[in-house]
């Protein structure tokens, strides 16, 4: 057993009996109340999930298990000499609530490599698709290729006793971690690269040894994907492929089931597919203007989008209130590698002219940039420029939360998700009962 594993298990069991017993003494006291409006509007601001490996505040952004984006970059482990943080130390963190220090990342890293290898009928399945089908669907499609050697589903099968779900569930969170950057890279070599595919470099860590499959073997893309592996790890419980990950698993979906629901909610383009549509919008912007756009043509580009009817992509949340950290923190790195890049400057003008005429729109809540309006641009900065893969590449780092916080699901024996639906004439009725008890 890795040491990971060993202190998962010793740290969790009695954490999770403890959560249980505070449930059963506390279970009855009331937290809020919702309205009508509420049960229309994506159960926004609704408190029904339990989701241990972070926490969203409107304000001030993501927390993982108390360390915000900054404190991440600061205190997470990182390879000798390195500047960002190695992802596989938040793996450690969100799944046991502590810091690791380097060696506890070494000890992931070594356990990752040796369940690394994807079987090879996951790459004849890939191959087997047409070339224009979007990565993400692909990306989907090879976690699903992948489930046949569920080690949970094979257990559930053959008896397993409800107090050791967790075990083989661990298993497929590790095989799936490790497995993901091959077939991610391989998506992209098939798709972009004339199938010229990349062995892995085993001495490499996670995210830089992803970089190298991908193709891009600059010193600078490895950092970049260090951080960015990090920052789309998590956001708490309710965002789709989070909530999708938990909703699919409350029914004992094995892992690979769970994430593959995930990624298909995170292809959509009002979540993550949102970071192909920001390059996307930029690009056409450019190209219709006939030059770099300056902040007047910006805002008159902003003003046509939404006359069309269209998002601008890459603004607002349905929690954040304020400019995410991770947008500031791809900002900072930009600062750092690539101030004087013409797309990263366009993504600052944007972020100068947009606020204010979403604002004026008057009815969006957030008129502020999320992760996705920067990581094209520092992408495209290393000629990463198939924009329709970027959203894969937030799949490979959101497993690192959602399957951590499987791993929760598990160990606290959550039930199976099941809330309340109503119809329009249950809200009728339910208002004109509260009129006549006025
Ligand atoms: N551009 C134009 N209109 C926007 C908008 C934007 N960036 N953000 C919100 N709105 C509109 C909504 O479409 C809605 O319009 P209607 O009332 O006509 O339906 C209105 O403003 C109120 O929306 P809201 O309450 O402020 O926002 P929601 O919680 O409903 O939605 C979204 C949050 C992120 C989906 C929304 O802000 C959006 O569509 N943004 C653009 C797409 C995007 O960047 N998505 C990525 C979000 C981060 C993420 O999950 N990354 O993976």
């Amino acid at each position: 057993m890795g040491q990971l594993k060993k202190k998962f298990i010793e740290k969790a069991l009695p954490i999770a009996a403890e959560i249980k017993q505070f449930i059963k003494e506390n279970g009855n006291i009331p937290l809020g109340t919702f309205t009508v409006e509420d049960v229309y509007a994506g159960q926004k601001g609704i408190i029904g999930l339990f989701t241990e490996t972070s926490l969203l505040d409107a304000n001030e952004g993501i927390r993982f298990r108390g360390f915000s984006i900054p404190e991440l970059r600061e205190k997470l482990p990182k390879v000798p000499g390195g500047t960002e943080p190695l992802p596989e130390g938040l793996f450690y963190l969100m799944l046991l609530g502590e810091m690791p220090d380097y060696a506890a990342v070494v000890d992931i890293q070594e356990d990752w490599k040796k369940r690394a290898e994807v079987p090879p009928h996951v790459f004849k399945t890939l191959d087997s698709l047409p070339l224009t089908t979007h990565p993400m669907t692909q990306f989907s499609i090879g976690i699903m290729a992948m489930q046949n050697e569920s080690v949970f589903a094979k257990a559930y099968h053959d008896g397993l006793n409800k107090k050791d779900y967790w075990d083989p569930t661990y298993e497929d969170v590790c095989n799936l971690l490790a497995r993901l950057p091959r077939v991610a890279a391989y998506i992209y070599r098939r798709t972009y690269k004339n199938s010229v595919h990349i062995d892995p470099n085993p001495d490499l860590d996670w995210a830089a040894n992803f970089a190298h499959m991908l193709g891009y073997d600059q010193v600078e893309f490895y950092k970049l994907m260090r951080l960015y592996l990090t920052i789309h790890a998590d956001h708490e419980g309710g965002n789709v492929s989070a909530h999708a990950t938990h909703l699919v698993g409350s029914a004992l979906s094995d892992p690979y089931l769970s994430f593959s629901a995930a990624m298909n909610g995170l292809a959509g383009p009002l979540h993550g597919l949102a970071n192909q549509e920001v390059i996307r919008w930029i690009l056409e912007m450019r190209d219709e203007i006939g030059h770099s756009p300056d902040k007047t043509e910006i805002a008159a580009y902003i003003n046509k989008t939404l006359a069309n009817g269209k998002v601008v992509p890459g603004y607002g949340h349905a929690v954040l209130r304020k400019t995410d950290p991770r947008f500031l923190a791809q900002q900072e790195f930009a600062k750092t590698y690539m101030p004087d890049d013409e797309l990263v400057n366009i993504v600052w003008n944007i972020y100068e002219v947009a606020p204010p005429i979403l604002e004026q729109t008057g009815k969006i809540k957030n008129p502020w940039p999320n992760v996705d309006a920067h990581s094209g641009a520092l992408l495209l900065h290393y000629g990463l420029n198939e924009y329709d893969f970027y959203t894969v590449l937030f799949g490979v780092s959101r497993a690192l939360g959602v399957m951590a916080s499987l791993m929760w699901d598990r160990i606290l024996s959550l039930p199976i998700e099941r809330p309340k639906s109503v119809n329009y004439d249950w809200l009728k009725r339910a208002i004109e009962s509260k009129k006549v008890t006025a």
